[in-house]
């Protein structure tokens, strides 16, 4: 370093030091900063919106500060690297979660108190960033949270939709979907980055020629669109490292095309162009299927493209070359949905980098694993090769390349099978022929995943049971988690606080093992009432928001029983409406005695349904019908309340979580792969009723099965039970339940008739089935219910029992058994203020 250098460098820290304080007036200073210099209102005059705008912005200076030394502490230290790749991420807000992460949530607060802001209040006018369906997204979001509290070297990379998740409202009683067009008021989480941009490639054809006695293959491509970058820093929850989620942006392409431009027809150019940037404007609403959508195939490869040359980039910019790039770099594919970045990696690797075809696949079989979320068989993607040959032609060539050598290696271990081979091919033959996304990401990967141990085994048995024959050593189990941060500590503030006073400790935050710790408070009467104490205030938190979305006005004195999630059939969402149902039948009939013998209940279901999904709408248009007439019939009055609440979402569940008393977790056995509400559920001490499927198994393990309320077909009882199905008697409660429905009780009972014939004919489902033993768990709830002391220590229980369920112990688990990656934490600065 020179003189000057130094002289120069010494003054940029002393101004960093001089720049963020930990002191209120800083604070408020850097706040006001923002209002009328970022967001350019007066400091005199700024409503709540401006004042979370610029709390957002002031907080977010912290978030860049933390980033840029995280990513110089990476870069020094050169770790193995890990790249969670993901189509999806379900963020939520941010204001709350990085203020908290920070340690600066109470500074802030009262900072914002003194300015005449409530923190409390302006949180609240923070959009949500939907950029996911549901469970995948979430997971994905859990996952980051994890990874920067554990301190590894990751990032996070995906698409940065500008239409996020649909935003459904209910109009009289039907689904209407409504466009998030959530950017509109900008987005101060992200930093966009102009100069981090890459140019991604489309359609035209491949040509060959000779270079040093091998043969090179040539793209060259008819449309080119540019991504440009845009970061979000994830903070760790008390430690310095602040880690990325990059997300990309179509732009139109500044070099290509610029021929037409002077050909003649300048403002058609420049509008066709403008085409480029539909690419990454929608987030695809649907979380089973999205056959042969172009525009999809192009969001994958645009997203996969892009991420690969920057991560190629980037290593090759700090070594040199990419000499034992695999072994420096792990890419995780949550689900096949980015798996044409096998091909798109072997591809740079050959075409741009020119290795040859045995080093390029050693090293892309060496970094890619694969994490499979659904057993659905109609999930499973494919493409039909017609399209993929005229999107991305060298692809296309690459995939035949590796399903021949693949077929090469199935016949050497198994002989001439044709079966198996058209079986397991990656090609689908047929009358489309289809590229079976699945098989390319098996035999690519070093390792396979499930996310719950029941379908990890499931996926051996089923799905991949060939490729479990002739790759037992891929297949792992890692169950899925949830953050204990969000998903308790914040959203949860009275329980996190008694939790804190009764362990002596807030360690639990990021070693939620340490919960085990109030196992033996269960039974202590005076930390029971102060429980329950808790769970009310949630309660009624909850109702205020029903009272609010709803329009319904319930009692807190009520058992809170919810289930919200996708509107799918396998979930069963129809066996609930029909246990509702039936609960409102008898109620209507029973005598004043009898009625005071009923615990009231406020049933709540939310949940999205895929915009093309039909019998998916038609339940929520059932479940709305029937709370209409249960919710306005006297002879009901508070003994039970059916509430759909509308645009069911990740702030929502802040609220509807900790409130709730019972969860349904009620999937035929075997469909569920996981879920992971349930596990946010049972960390706030709600309890579960549930069949034996997905992490159900795992929490029962865990909690004690006599903490959870279990019932229904197992999953090896299945197959049998549905080619039994048919010749089965029905029970009567359910025959005349579903009788109801299509005599009209509810009204529509044309447009229920796909719904009763699902359940009475072949019911796949096998609600019929299962609506007995549901009935009999429901009882066993509300027998449970009315002892509040033994209700209320099966809830302590679960509380204790869910350290397991920590996406930390996940995270652990997938960088110690897939990536082979170790944590790399900043040291704190030493001048660091107090609590930072
Ligand atoms: C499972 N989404 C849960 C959760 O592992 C599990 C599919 C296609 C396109 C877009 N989204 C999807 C899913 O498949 C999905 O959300 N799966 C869920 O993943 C996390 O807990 O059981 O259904």
């Amino acid at each position: 370093m020179s003189e000057d250098e130094r002289h120069r460098s010494d003054l940029l820290y002393t101004l960093m030091d001089t720049y963020i304080k930990n002191d209120v007036l800083s604070v408020q200073e850097s706040i006001v900063n923002h209002v009328e210099y970022t967001i350019a209102r007066s400091r005199y005059h700024f409503d709540d919106f401006e004042a979370y705008q610029a709390t957002a912005y002031s907080t977010r200076d912290r978030l860049i500060e933390s980033w840029n030394d995280t990513q110089q502490y990476f870069h020094d230290q050169d770790p193995k690297r890990v790249y969670y790749l993901s189509m999806e991420f379900l963020v939520g807000r941010s204001l709350l979660n990085a203020l908290y992460n920070l340690n600066l949530k109470g500074l802030y607060r009262e900072a914002l108190e003194q300015l005449g802001y409530n923190l409390e209040i302006i949180k609240e006018r923070e959009r949500d960033a939907a950029l996911g369906n549901g469970g995948l997204g979430r997971l994905a979001s859990c996952f980051l949270d994890s990874m920067a509290t554990e301190n590894l070297p990751a990032w996070g990379y995906g698409l940065r939709y500008q239409y996020g998740m649909f935003r459904q409202t209910i109009q009289d009683g039907f689904q209407r979907e409504n466009p998030d067009y959530w950017l509109t008021l900008g987005n101060p989480w992200e930093i966009e980055r102009p100069n981090v941009t890459y140019p991604v490639s489309f359609y035209g054809h491949v040509s060959a020629r000779e270079e040093d006695g091998r043969q090179i293959f040539v793209w060259n491509p008819a449309e080119q669109v540019d991504a440009v970058a845009y970061d979000n820093p994830i903070p760790g929850y008390r430690t310095a490292n602040t880690i990325n989620l990059r997300l990309w942006s179509a732009k139109p392409s500044r070099e290509f095309d610029l021929e037409s431009f002077n050909s003649g027809d300048y403002v058609a150019s420049i509008l066709e162009k403008q085409n480029a940037e539909s690419i990454s404007s929608v987030l695809y609403p649907d979380d089973r299927t999205y056959k042969g959508k172009e525009l999809r195939l192009k969001q994958q490869h645009f997203f996969v493209s892009a991420t690969l040359q920057d991560i190629l980039r980037r290593y090759t910019a700090q070594h040199g070359s990419l000499e034992n790039f695999s072994d420096k770099v792990a890419l995780q594919l949550n689900d096949t949905h980015p798996t044409i970045g096998i091909a798109e990696l072997m591809r740079l690797l050959m075409d741009v980098y020119k290795w040859g075809w045995t080093a390029s696949w050693e090293a892309t079989t060496k970094v890619f694993s694969f994490t499979n979320h659904t057993v659905l068989p109609e999930a499973l993607e494919q493409w039909p090769v017609e399209l993929l040959q005229e999107l991305l032609p060298r692809h296309m060539q690459i995939i035949y390349d590796i399903n021949w050598r693949f077929l090469q290696e199935l016949r050497a271990k198994f002989g001439n099978d044709q079966a198996r081979e058209y079986r397991m091919s990656i090609i689908q033959e047929g009358d489309e022929k289809m590229v079976r996304m699945a098989h390319l990401a098996l035999v690519a990967s070093h390792t396979v995943n499930g996310v719950a141990e029941i379908h990890s085994e499931l996926i051996k048995q089923t799905i991949f049971e060939d490729f479990y024959e002739m790759y037992p050593k891929k297949f792992q189990n890692k169950t899925n988690g949830v953050t204990p941060r969000r998903w308790l500590a914040f959203c949860n503030p009275p329980l996190r606080n008694l939790i804190n006073e009764t362990l002596g400790t807030d360690a639990w935050i990021s070693r939620l093992d340490l919960l085990e710790g109030l196992k033996s408070h269960a039974d202590d009467g005076e930390f029971q009432s102060r429980w329950v104490e808790v769970k009310q205030l949630a309660k009624a938190k909850l109702a205020a928001k029903i009272k609010e979305l709803c329009g319904v006005e319930v009692s807190t004195d009520a058992l809170f029983d919810v289930q919200v999630k996708r509107i799918h059939e396998y979930k069963r969402q129809v066996l609930n409406i029909l246990g509702i149902i039936h609960r409102y039948d008898q109620i209507r009939n029973m005598s004043e005695e009898e009625k005071a013998d009923v615990v009231p209940r406020v049933c709540i279901i939310g949940g999205k349904a895929a915009p093309g999904y039909e019998l998916a709408k038609r339940i929520i248009k059932l479940i709305s019908a029937v709370s209409q007439r249960v919710n306005n019939d006297p002879a009901v009055g508070d003994l039970l309340k059916v509430v759909f609440i509308p645009d069911y979402n990740v702030s929502l569940a802040e609220v509807i979580v900790p409130g709730s008393e019972l969860s349904q977790h009620i999937s035929t056995a075997g469909t569920e792969a996981s879920g992971t509400s349930n596990m946010k559920f049972a960390m706030n001490g709600c309890l579960i009723i549930g069949t034996m499927d997905g992490a159900n198994v795992e929490i029962a393990e865990e909690i004690g099965d006599d903490n959870i309320f279990i019932f229904g077909a197992l999953a090896h009882e299945v197959p049998k039970l549905r080619t039994e199905r048919a010749d089965l008697k029905v029970d009567d409660r359910f025959a005349h339940v579903v009788r109801l429905i299509s005599s009209g009780e509810f009204g529509y009972a044309d447009f229920f008739t796909p719904i009763v014939d699902a359940v009475q004919g072949s019911d796949y489902y096998l609600v019929a089935n299962d609506f007995p033993a549901y009935l009999r768990a429901q009882d066993a709830v509300d027998r449970t219910y009315k002892n509040s002391s033994i209700w209320t220590r099966m809830s302590i229980m679960s509380v204790a029992g869910c350290g397991k369920f920590s996406s930390d112990r996940t995270i652990r688990q997938y960088a110690t058994e897939i990536w082979g990656v170790e944590p790399c934490e900043r040291p704190r600065p030493p001048n660091a203020p107090e609590g930072y």
